[in-house]
């Protein structure tokens, strides 16, 4: 629905590389609310809930301490269809395999350093907002051009 909302995480690599601002726009410029935003240092105990399913993978520990190695920026986005757009703006997981105009696609090369986390289905995003967001931190606000808002 319109009111679809989606996590999306910028990576220590992101941060590091000072794509913060780049990767906010392109959210911004597709048309997307931002509902919650704050930067934060991981704990491993967020982290393992969050990558709970991948947890026997062997690429599971250093992904734990890639995701530790600095700041990461958390953000929710609102809109319609947001979860599945985003998805799409972010690209495949590997770089490698990522198209050209995607944020990995565009901004990296290998899938241990891939920039940005975008939540996969709605149980998904439902599941890693409230992992990630106390419910007072998530604002709803109207454009300054909506109807309800002039005085
Ligand atoms: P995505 O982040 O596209 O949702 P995922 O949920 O399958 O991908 O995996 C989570 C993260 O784990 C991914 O962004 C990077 C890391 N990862 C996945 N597969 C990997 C691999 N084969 N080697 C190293 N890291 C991997
Ligand atoms: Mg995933």
């Amino acid at each position: 629905g319109v009111r679809e909302r989606t996590l999306i995480a910028i990576k220590p690599d992101g941060v590091q590389r000072r794509l913060v601002g780049q990767i906010i726009q392109r959210f911004e410029q597709r048309g997307f609310k931002l509902v919650g935003l704050k930067m934060l240092q991981v704990s491993d105990d967020l982290l393992s809930q969050h990558y709970g399913q991948l947890r026997t993978k062997p690429f599971y520990p250093g992904l734990l301490q890639y995701m530790t190695s600095g700041p990461v920026v958390a953000m929710v986005w609102e809109g319609y269809k947001v979860i599945e757009s985003s998805r799409m703006m972010v690209g495949h997981t590997n770089p490698a395999e990522a198209q050209p105009g995607t944020v990995r696609g565009d901004f990296s090369i290998h899938v241990s350093r891939n920039v940005v986390h975008a939540s996969d289905s709605v149980e998904g995003a439902q599941r890693e907002i409230q992992l990630w967001f106390k419910g007072k931190e998530l604002l709803n606000w109207e454009c300054c051009d909506h109807a309800s808002t002039f005085g």
